[in-house]
């Protein structure tokens, strides 16, 4: 199956996942107007991203297996992609209010939305607790449920704390680019990136394909933990030089004073006039001001510090792969999972 063709079977899953969501609504006596304002959300916010993370879930299931899916098997393993989904949904609807972001996905934020505004904080509570409606009407039967749950609850909250420092590393009234560094940026994408876009979806195939040695978690763990920070710095690469008709969203990176890489790169590379210019200008909510930082970024060679970056997190995530046997590992992993997941990702654009 091509990646397209991928895409679109994952995709004619969600119409009966956001259905099933709605007639809960209904079930419950909600009136019209809450209901149709549940499937809008979940429409809106739900499956117009890449579905990389949805999609790796149920390509771990099939690797794992070795063999076709059934339909059933597939609709199952598709759900839990789904439930990833809308974790990410969730996440975005409130970082975007957070980051005070303008798009996403080629389209306005949810909370800039005409008439939802503040609801989307309500709005961001009911994306993750559909996870759990979901988990519970599909899984409740089988003995990896607790597994489930709990690794949901766990990447929640690691997200949660990387969300955290992301945020207290970027005060809006007081930028001081001395608090930043390439360890406190390792840290928080780790937190805020790596375990719910790499780790969770890999973790819950293994739970699907019966894998249970801890073993295997640990040595998934450790592959897929520098995956998504190669994956965050992109995230921050994307931000400042990606277009917003690529990447469906306008960067703010600059504007908001992130502890990103291509900051923590430049105050490592700068001479005393452009550490100057960056300390000036960094953090201050004008484009004239982001325009001197990013010329800054050119004079150095920022670009191209990324592309030798992103070829030595190739190399270095290629390598721990191949700590898994080529036959596969006594407890169950295959070097294919990781390499398609990195294939997904390498060279991205958007
Ligand atoms: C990506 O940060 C991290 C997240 C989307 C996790 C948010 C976590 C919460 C608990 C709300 P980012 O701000 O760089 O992402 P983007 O560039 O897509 O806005
Ligand atoms: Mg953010
Ligand atoms: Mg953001
Ligand atoms: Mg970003």
């Amino acid at each position: 199956m091509s990646s397209a063709q991928k895409r679109d079977a994952f995709l004619a899953v969600w119409p009966s996942l956001a259905t099933e969501l709605v007639d809960y609504l209904r079930g419950e006596g909600m009136p019209k107007d809450a209901v149709d304002w549940f499937q809008r959300s979940l429409d809106y916010n739900t499956p117009g991203g890449k579905l990389n993370r949805g999609i790796s879930v149920v390509d771990t299931v099939e690797i794992l297996k070795g063999a076709s899916l059934t339909d059933d098997e597939y609709k199952r393993a598709a759900i839990l992609g789904w439930c990833i989904e809308l974790l990410q949904a969730y996440f975005l609807v409130a970082d975007d209010m957070m980051d005070q972001s303008i798009t996403r996905r080629g389209q306005p934020c949810w909370y800039r939305v005409d008439g939802v505004g503040n609801i989307a904080i309500n709005d961001a509570f009911m994306l993750e607790a559909a996870i759990y409606y979901l988990l519970k009407k599909h899984f409740r039967q089988e003995k990896y449920y607790v597994d489930l749950l709990e690794l949901f609850h766990e990447v929640t909250f690691q997200t949660e704390l990387g969300q955290l420092i992301d945020l207290i590393t970027a005060p809006e009234d007081s930028v001081d680019l001395s608090k930043f560094s390439l360890d406190k940026h390792h840290l928080i994408v780790v937190y805020k990136t790596a375990y719910y876009s790499f780790y969770l979806p890999v973790a819950l195939a293994l739970h699907m394909a019966g894998v249970t040695s801890e073993s295997a978690f640990k040595q998934s763990l450790d592959i897929l933990v520098p995956m998504g920070e190669y994956f965050q710095v992109q995230d921050d690469y994307l931000d400042c030089y990606g277009t917003p008709e690529q990447i469906g969203k306008i960067g703010t990176d600059i504007l908001d004073n992130k502890c990103s890489w291509l900051v923590n790169l430049a105050l490592k590379k700068a001479n005393p006039e452009q550490r100057k210019v960056l300390d000036e200008n960094y953090g201050v909510k004008n484009s004239e001001s982001e325009a001197r930082v990013k010329a800054v970024y050119r004079e150095l060679e920022l670009a191209r510090e990324f592309e030798e970056y992103e070829h030595d997190s190739y190399t270095r995530i290629n390598g721990l792969i191949d700590a898994i046997p080529a036959e596969g590992s006594a407890d169950g992993l295959k070097r294919e999972v990781y390499q398609s997941f990195l294939a997904k990702v390498y060279k991205r654009q958007k």
